[in-house]
């Protein structure tokens, strides 16, 4: 299991979580999301480590940026 954490940059509220979320859970291997608003911190527990890529695109489909 893997650990990892990003930090995602114009999350402003709720529903941008949510699509982070969403988002990020589809890549492969993913198990878990924890978005903090606050800080825009992604904490992502999967089988194996992810790519920064795989990140980056997913939380730009979702509209938003890594830092
Ligand atoms: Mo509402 Mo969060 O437009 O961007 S989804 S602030």
């Amino acid at each position: 299991m893997s650990t990892q954490t990003f930090t995602v940059t114009g999350m402003t509220c709720g529903h941008c979580v949510a699509s982070v979320t969403e988002e990020v859970s589809e890549i492969d291997g993913v198990e878990d999301v924890a978005v903090d608003l606050e800080t825009g911190s992604v904490k992502v527990t999967s089988t194996t480590p992810l790519e920064d890529d795989a990140v980056r695109a997913a939380v730009e489909e979702a509209g938003y940026q890594l830092a």
